[in-house]
Formats: structure tokens, C-alpha cells, sequence
């Protein structure tokens, strides 16, 4: 039987197949070097970093649901001063496209974010996270509105030429309308879904689970959210998507490339077991060809309504 074509092109990056490590679950790269053969995936996207470094929210920031994980992370960082001077030059020879990430609590920072990525070398690209819900200024302030989106893709878009991927939340009334936003302020592409917020409580105590009380969910219980995101903005901008929310095997992999997702990125998986990344990408040939197609990207957008 003829080979699987898995590779996949975003938005002019190629990759040798979709399957993406979500930033946030790989550190900074090379963390996950020694415990899973990284060259094996298509890409990692790096943990967001912010003009400074940050400690993050107050412990415990973890906590397992019954559908899923509550983190509240907080934006922990080593902000973008170490991330250009020591993280980047470290993963030059990792040997797969890394995208960085960036978050800012203005428009002004996410543009000094982007120059300082313009010339920092290494990356395939940027995906610039207005949607974090663990932050009290910037995250999802921005993301939530189609007019901050804009402002921010353009101001970093003004500074840095490497290709922009929005990282978008679905807990909006309709993400569509922020994704085209995006669009129109030049966006490369589309990181979708950032986790859900959620709550979890501990009713003996009386006290929520996490030190910063709320947190987003991520895992199985928002892979239908997540789908349906991916399914709207693939019809509303044609954009290249990264798709992800609970992804946890190759058949998850083919449901978010049929709504539209150009590739995609596991997140709570890799914190369970990060060698189910590769068995992921293992898995993908079945899985396409189970869907009837002899490569991925055939299959990107192909629900049948
Ligand atoms: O660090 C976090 O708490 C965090 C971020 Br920046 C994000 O974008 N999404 C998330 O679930 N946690």
C-alpha cells in the first residue's frame, strides 16, 4: 500500500507532519529532548513569554478534573530577554520548526515582544497568546474583542516579519468575528483552542482547588468546543489553523485536520505521557487512510455537511 503523505504546510512553513507540542507543555524545548525523540514531530511551540520574567500564580496550579485539567500557570516565564539570548540559541540544532510565543498586557508590549523576535533567528514563527486566563492584565482581555485583537496582530506585525499565529480562546461569543479580525491585521494563521476557564472546589474545605481560585480547562472535556472553533474560523478565514483541545490520539488528530485544521497540537496528553506524541504520529497513517485519504492535507477542512 502507497505511503501516507503526512507533511503539511502552514501558511508557507512546511512541516514533515502536523503534529505540534502546544506551547506551554514543552517548556522551552529542550526539557523534552531527553525523554522523547523531538525530530520525530512536526513542531513545538514554546511557553508564552512577557517583556519580563514572571513567577507565576500562587500553588497548588494544577489540579485534575474528572474530564480533564485545571491549570493556573499564571504565565510563569523567563521572559523574552533570556528567551532570545539563551533558550533560542540552545535549540539550534533541535532539529524540528519551533515557534515562539509571546503575551503581552499592552499593545505597546506585544509590539516590543515582536522586535525582539524580528532578528532573534531560529524560529519558523510566532504565535502571539491573547488569550491566557490565568493573568489579570493581558491574555484574554485582548482576545475577547476584535478591535484589540487587530490592534495587537498589527503592532506586532509592524515590528516582526515572521509569520503570526493568533492563539484565540473559545470562551467568546463568537470567535469567527475575533479570528477575522486577526485576518484582517495580517495574521499568518490561527493557534485554537486556549484552555477553557473553569472552576474547581474542594466543598469540605470550602476552597477552590487552585491557588488563584480559577484556572482553564483542557483535555477531553473541551475537544468538541475546540472542534466546532477550528470548523468556524476554517469557513469564516481560510487561515491556517493550528487546531488543539484534547487531543489524545491519532483519530482525534484526523477530526480536528477535517474541521479545518491545517495542524495540530496536543496539550494535556504530553502532560499524562509525553511519548504519546509519537505514538500519535505513528498512528497518523491509519488514521488518514481509515478517513479515506492518502495524505494529510488532503483531509484539512473535508467534513461532509
Ligand atoms: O500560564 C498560564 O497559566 C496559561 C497560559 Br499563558 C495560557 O495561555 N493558557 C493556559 O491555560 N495557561
Amino acid at each position: 500500500m502507497a505511503d501516507v503523505d503526512l507533511t503539511t504546510d502552514l501558511a508557507g512553513i512546511e512541516l514533515a507532519n502536523p503534529v505540534l507540542l502546544a506551547s506551554g507543555t514543552a517548556g522551552y524545548g529542550n526539557e523534552l529532548a531527553p525523554i522523547i525523540d523531538l525530530p520525530r514531530l512536526g513542531g513545538i511551540i514554546l511557553k508564552s513569554v512577557t517583556s519580563e520574567p514572571r513567577r507565576g500564580n500562587p500553588e497548588p496550579r494544577i489540579w485534575e478534573t474528572s474530564s480533564g485539567m485545571l491549570n493556573s500557570i499564571g504565565l510563569e516565564n523567563v521572559g523574552i530577554d533570556a528567551l532570545v539570548d539563551e533558550v533560542l540559541p540552545s535549540l539550534k540544532d533541535i532539529g524540528l520548526p519551533v515557534l515562539a510565543s509571546i503575551a503581552g498586557d499592552t499593545v505597546r508590549a506585544f509590539a516590543r515582544l515582536g522586535a525582539k523576535l524580528e532578528n532573534a533567528g531560529g524560529l519558523a514563527g510566532i504565535e502571539v497568546n491573547v488569550s491566557c486566563p490565568n493573568v489579570e492584565r493581558g491574555g484574554i482581555q485582548f482576545g475577547v474583542d476584535p478591535g484589540a485583537t487587530k490592534a495587537v496582530v498589527m503592532a506586532v506585525k509592524e515590528n516582526c516579519s515572521l509569520p503570526v499565529f493568533v492563539k484565540l480562546s473559545a470562551a467568546v461569543a463568537d470567535i469567527a468575528r475575533i479570528a477575522e479580525a486577526a485576518g484582517q491585521a495580517g495574521a499568518f494563521g490561527l493557534s485554537l483552542i486556549n484552555t477553557v476557564p473553569g472552576l474547581a472546589i474542594d466543598a469540605a474545605k470550602r476552597k477552590p482547588r487552585l491557588g488563584a481560585v480559577t484556572g482553564g480547562l483542557s483535555g477531553p472535556a473541551i475537544k468538541p468546543i475546540a472542534l466546532k472553533a477550528v470548523w468556524d474560523c476554517y469557513r469564516a478565514t481560510g487561515l491556517p489553523i493550528i487546531g488543539g483541545g484534547g487531543i489524545y490520539d491519532s483519530e482525534d488528530a484526523v477530526e480536528f485536520l477535517l474541521a479545518g485544521a491545517a495542524a495540530v497540537s496536543l496539550g494535556s496528553a504530553i502532560f499524562q505521557e509525553p511519548q504519546r506524541a509519537i505514538e500519535l504520529v505513528d498512528g497518523l497513517p491509519d488514521a488518514i487512510r481509515r478517513a479515506g485519504a492518502a495524505s494529510a492535507r488532503e483531509l484539512v477542512g473535508g467534513l461532509r455537511t
